[in-house]
């Protein structure tokens, strides 16, 4: 058993689920967890004796311009790693999460271990950024071990950072026991949705890199050819723009904004394709989902997508900003019923095969196992 610290972004995003549900399934298998993190991650709804929570708080000190959250975070961390004795300090995001973790490290009299995860968005964002790019080329260094969810981002980490560093790729996972298939025909009703209709879903959090522009544009192209409605799940910057091209594009009834939601299953478990058209993806945490639900998906070339969808087996990859192939791709697929059933069979295969949250999880106890005794 091992006790062990996670910290993550505890808002709604890929990575908080990762940390949340990874964080749940090592205490079932008896190792106690802790979260430090300023808030209660949104995905921590269940009690179980062996996860506890550290809120890091934040002081408001008239002399501060700006309250020193990654100070605060460092404080709580070494606070944590004496009291609670943790064996590893698992961070999701260099930036800041590493650097407060090497900082607690320092901090700290009891001899712990730091495992980065890297998620993307610091990398591929912050990682043009000369000054940030020291600061995660640190991070990554200075911690004990360090994943990143695809091929592509450890690529991406190495080339960019010029990180003189091992990092380990581990595969993001579902919860098998949230993401399945389940039979709710009442909610295609509910929503207005015609039982011959065919749903195209897309979830994002609406930022710039969604491209949510092309996912209404292939919508758009479909609709004329399949009698179909798109769901629209998330919130984000470019919600209102969203808006108004489905305005534009005469699409209201077709198109249903739902803003942000929890039970995203139940919403993947009627739709019969899922899109994500993004610039920048380190894997798309979305498509796993989809997949476990059954759902094929059509997603762009870039990042770790191909790693994901295995293109004609599972669903399709396009170019960025190839509306016009994902659309045709959409269409072929949704006018045949028995290749539809094939593309969804393959995608639950593909998800247990390649993405089992057992599997996954074994992968990180093996790292941290590698991490606690090669030191
Ligand atoms: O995509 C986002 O904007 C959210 C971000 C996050 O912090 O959750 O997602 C990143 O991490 C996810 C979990 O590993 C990945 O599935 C997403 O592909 C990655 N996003 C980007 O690389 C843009």
């Amino acid at each position: 058993m091992k006790k062990i610290g996670i910290t993550c972004y505890p808002t709604v995003g890929g990575s908080g689920v990762i940390a949340t549900e990874l964080g749940m399934l090592l205490a079932e298998r008896g190792h106690e967890i802790h979260f430090i993190t300023s808030s209660l991650p949104f995905r921590l709804n269940q009690i179980h004796p062996k996860v506890f929570y550290h809120e890091v708080e934040l002081t408001h000190y008239p002399v501060f311009q700006y309250p020193p959250y990654d100070l605060a975070l460092a404080t709580k961390m070494a606070e944590v790693i004496d009291r609670e004795e943790l064996d590893i300090l698992h961070v999701h995001y260099a930036m800041p999460h590493a650097i407060c973790a090497i900082l607690a490290r320092d901090i700290a009299q009891h001899n712990v271990k730091i495992v980065t995860t890297l998620h993307g968005t610091d990398i591929t964002v912050l990682g043009f950024d000369p000054t940030f790019k020291k600061m995660i080329r640190y991070g990554i260094e200075k911690s004990d071990a360090v994943t990143a969810v695809s091929n592509s981002l450890v690529n991406q980490t190495i080339e960019m950072l010029e990180v003189n560093k091992e990092i380990s790729v581990i595969y993001n996972f579902v919860n098998e026991k949230e993401y399945y298939k389940k039979e709710l025909p009442s909610i295609k009703k509910q929503y207005g949705i015609k039982p011959d209709e065919k749903v195209v879903i897309h979830i994002s959090n609406f930022r710039k890199v969604k491209r949510i522009e092309d996912i209404i544009y292939t919508f758009y192209k479909v609709s004329k050819r399949v009698r179909s409605k798109l769901i629209l799940i998330g919130d984000g910057p470019e919600f209102s723009a969203a808006f108004q091209l489905v305005k534009q594009l005469k699409l209201e009834s077709n198109v249903l904004f739902l803003g942000k939601q929890k039970n995203i299953s139940d919403l993947l478990s009627i739709s019969d394709l899922k899109l994500l058209l993004s610039e920048k993806e380190s894997f798309g945490l979305v498509l796993l989902e989809a997949m476990a639900c059954q759902v094929p998906c059509i997603g762009t070339n870039v990042g770790g997508v191909p790693e994901v969808i295995n293109h004609g087996e599972t669903g399709f990859i396009v170019e960025l900003g190839d509306t016009e192939s994902a659309a045709e791709y959409a269409i072929q697929l949704l006018q045949n019923e028995e290749e539809l059933e094939r593309l969804s069979q393959n995608a639950l295969h593909h998800a247990k095969k390649y993405f089992h949250s057992k599997e996954i999880v074994n992968q990180y106890i093996t790292l941290y196992d590698n991490v606690v005794d090669n030191f």
